[in-house]
């Protein structure tokens, strides 16, 4: 006895423990520390702290949300690009008076404290951020919903300048533990590769079996997600991949100790790190294995738990649960759910359509078509046997099907149309391989589609999807991003978020931030100008006091400080940013020392990762460096001209930037940024815009005022013929300028820009395929006007105040209500405290 079960007692809470005894508590009990703690001491001290209350406040909701049964939606995303976790624990928690002053008890400043934090990169951008952001709104509004993805060892890699080169360094961020993660020792599941596919007669029943050649076990680590001003805590769950046994025995007895290790290094393996790739796939067969890695695990745990409460009633699947595709990368989901319902549990293939499709949906990220992920057949075949046979099966029914849909067109055009909206396709590079087209495979086998902003919905309709959604139209629907006023507004410029909550006298616009309007009525009011003009000046001092960390450089605080801040791509067009800013500092040099005074002083910052395999993406940072060093230091101008590249940038730097910021870049070229993100935290923050009328520029524009907004460019509706017309396109005279002086070597390194050059130059070798000469003289032209503007300091800060006062629809609880409703019916359900 008493081995079965043990006594039952209560815990006690150590909500009931004084703060700072409690992290006392924490650094001599966890980590052997008594007194002469370090920052780092601090911060694990109160981390491991805060942590409990959080688990308190997580077990609160899922013991509610398992006796309620509600439906949950299951957010299956490969990056989650969470950050750092201690100062939003703290705030959404209500926990921020109480820790704050813990701290300064024992000598430390909650600011500095959470310095200390590694940021949790799991993610490479936008979209992974985006997939953070919607935990914590899903989890505000008390939304049943948990997100699924892997635990990669590494994340995003560490980025470093060496001469003004980008070089990669691994991120290596479990190394001091974590504690905002729980391992589920009692959470594992198998997931198997290869193999083969057999066929056995069961009764008169036939059953498919396989049987595959290579196994691991996925490892359950949940990451409480703390929801602001409500009780309710929700999950995000990371998967670890481990071997399935320690290690070969019969090897290690027999000596070969390399051979008993091979196992678990090829199961760690699949974990071990995130691909740097931002919107384009790279096709290595590691990254299929980590996408059917995370979703199977994923897909069986729900089903487990499904069946713990309604047994083998598969029909009501769809009322309990639903899943969110990000973008391609968990796809496979809609051949693993088909696997485990048919082979697994024995239903039949309609049936099993039926569910499956009523509980998938699908978010497309980019119109960028070589951004669209497929696996070669014969990669898929030999990885995953079943899947490819059920993916076949799934694409004869559906090109028969299509048959029979358009059996009116003419038999030529009829095939036409099968044959360009069949999954499995020929490579239009290599004739003789076969492709499975992953986001045709998911159009296919969900039941909502869509984009991210009006615009790239539109496209997704009009020509990604556009023989889809004339079969489809109401499949297809738009969710325009948002980001979670939470992180980007309040926690990081809360002096921004007094000013405003003293304005309104409310703090409700952190939940409900449409109440922002309110601010509309004081924008051109002198007295409140001038506060929050002060705002601004205190955030500028803190990144220039980066930059001078960074850089060792002082910068002129007073100067329009002017910021592009994203991954590195040719289509975001940095290096038109670069261009612009050479043209203004060749007009500065012209200039005589009296007209230059009166020139608007510019801090230009850029900041943002390149693949590590993406060579036009780093001669870009480069540029960037290279120009930096020749303007930062020339005596004529740097008073009036500063260009810095900060390396390393990710969400705890931008936490940094974005409040400081006065200016921001969004110059995309039209009809190639989905959505971005980064403009909405921008606006938030009272940052005017310049941009391409692109993504969600667009709709910012719409909220903020046009004429409040920095517009440039071509549309999106020319570009095809202007592509076309492009041989014959008169480039400007100062753009030739500009395009001599970089081959000429005004900034060194001639031979590395030259690729960088002819890329936009040079009609044989890059055809300025994202139209930045087309766009050149529109952008120097709206250059002009922001200068103008803000030598107009009252009409800067009356924009200023209108980008925030129009940024209520950006908030990502406006974008999940909408998900919630329109696609997946799942309700609100709110732990009582
Ligand atoms: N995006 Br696809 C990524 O960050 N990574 C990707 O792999 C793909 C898209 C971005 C889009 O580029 C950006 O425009 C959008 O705002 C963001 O996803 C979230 O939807």
């Amino acid at each position: 006895a008493g081995l079965e079960k043990t006594a039952s007692v209560e815990p006690a809470s150590t909500a009931l423990v004084p703060a700072p005894v409690d992290i006392a508590n924490k650094l001599r009990y966890l980590f052997g520390r008594n007194g002469d703690y370090t920052v780092t001491d601090a911060y694990q001290g109160t981390a491991w702290s805060v942590r409990e209350k959080l688990i308190d406040s997580f077990n609160k909701t899922h013991d509610h949300w398992k006796e309620e049964d509600p439906k949950f939606i299951y957010y299956l995303s490969a990056e989650f690009l969470m950050g750092r976790s201690l100062i939003n624990t703290v705030y959404n928690l209500g926990l921020d008076g109480e820790y704050a002053e813990a701290l300064n008890q024992l000598g430390y400043e909650m600011e500095k404290v959470a310095d200390a934090e590694r940021d949790a990169a799991l993610g490479n951008g936008g979209l992974g951020r985006l997939a953070a952001c919607f935990l914590d709104s899903m989890a505000t509004l008390d939304l049943p919903g948990w997100g699924y993805g892997i635990r990669y060892k590494y994340g995003m890699f560490k980025q470093a300048l060496k001469n003004g080169y980008q070089v990669e360094l691994p991120d290596i961020w479990l190394t001091k533990g974590n504690p905002w993660e729980l391992r589920r020792d009692d959470v594992k599941f198998e997931v198997g590769f290869g193999g083969r596919v057999e066929r056995r007669k069961q009764g008169n029943k036939e059953v498919t079996m396989w049987t595959p050649s290579e196994k691991v076990i996925a490892q359950a680590y949940d990451n409480p997600i703390p929801g602001f001003n409500t009780p309710t805590t929700s999950n995000l769950r990371l998967w670890d991949a481990v071997p399935l046994t320690e290690f070969d025995l019969s090897a290690f007895n027999a000596g070969d100790y390399d051979r008993a290790m091979l196992e678990r290094e090829r199961a760690e393996g699949i974990s071990a790190v995130l691909y740097p790739n931002d919107s384009t796939p790279e096709g290595k067969e590691l990254r299929l294995k980590q996408q059917y890695f995370f979703v199977s695990a994923s897909l069986q745990d729900v089903l487990s738990r499904f069946k713990a409460v309604h047994g083998n009633n598969f029909d009501l699947l769809p009322e309990k649960a639903c899943f969110q595709l990000n973008d391609t990368h968990p796809t496979i989901a809609v051949a693993e759910l088909m696997r485990l319902l048919l082979d697994v549990e024995g239903l039949d293939w309609d049936q099993v359509w039926t569910i499956s499709t009523k509980c998938l949906n699908y978010t497309n990220h980019t119109v960028m078509p070589e951004a669209l992920e497929k696996w070669p057949v014969k990669v898929m075949a030999k990885m995953l046997p079943r899947h490819m046979e059920i993916i076949e099966v799934i694409n004869e029914g559906w090109t028969k099907w299509l048959a029979g849909h358009l059996k009116d067109l003419a038999p030529e055009e009829r095939a036409k149309r099968i044959a360009a909206m069949s999954i499995i396709h020929e490579n239009p590079w290599n004739k003789d391989e076969m492709l499975v087209n992953m986001a045709y495979l998911a159009v296919v086998g969900s039941s909502a589609v869509n984009g991210v902003a009006a615009i790239h919905s539109n496209i997704v309709k009009d020509e990604i999807f556009n023989d889809f959604y004339q079969i489809f139209p109401s499949k297809f629907q738009n969710k325009t991003n948002g980001v979670t006023p939470r992180r980007w507004l309040a926690w990081c410029n809360p002096e921004l978020a007094s000013l405003i909550t003293d304005t309104l006298g409310t703090s409700e616009w952190i939940n409900d931030t449409e109440k922002l309007a309110g601010l509309r009525a004081y924008a051109s009011d002198k007295a409140f100008q001038v506060k929050w003009a002060a705002v601004k000046k205190a955030k500028k001092a803190k990144l220039a006091e980066l930059i001078k960390k960074v850089h060792g450089d002082e910068v002129n605080q007073d100067a329009l400080f002017d910021i592009q801040i994203k991954r590195i791509h040719e289509y975001k067009r940095q290096y038109l940013n670069v261009l612009s800013i050479i043209w203004r500092y060749k007009q500065l040099k012209k200039m005589s020392p009296e007209e230059r005074k009166k020139a608007v002083a510019r801090v230009c910052v850029i900041g943002g990762k390149a693949a590590s395999a993406y060579d036009m993406a780093k001669r870009i940072i480069r540029l960037v460096t290279a120009v930096g060093d020749v303007i930062n230091k020339d005596p004529d101008t740097k008073e009036y001209l500063r260009l810095y590249f900060l390396p390393d940038y990710n969400v705890s730097l931008a936490e940094t930037i974005i409040p400081a910021a006065e200016l921001s870049q969004h110059i995309s070229t039209a009809g190639t940024e989905a959505s971005g993100t980064s403009n909405m935290k921008f606006q938030m923050n009272g940052c005017l815009i310049i941009g391409t009328w692109d993504g969600a520029n667009i709709e910012i524009a719409e909220e903020t005022g046009i004429d409040n907004v920095f517009v440039f460019g071509v549309r999106a509706e020319e570009i095809n013929q202007l592509r076309k017309e492009r041989k014959n396109f008169k480039t400007d005279p100062r753009w030739d300028e500009l395009m001599r002086d970089i081959e000429g070597g005004m900034f060194g390194d001639k031979d590395y820009f030259k690729p960088l050059v002819d890329s936009v130059n040079n009609m044989k070798v890059g055809n300025d395929w994202f139209l930045l000469a087309n766009d050149f003289a529109s952008y120097l032209k709206a250059q002009e006007d922001v200068d103008a503007c803000y030598k107009d300091q009252s009409e800067w800060l009356r924009r200023s105040i209108m980008y925030t006062a129009g940024s209520g629809k950006f908030s990502s609880d406006r974008t999940i209500r909408e998900y919630a409703e329109d696609i997946w019916h799942v309700k609100p359900c709110r732990p009582t405290v």
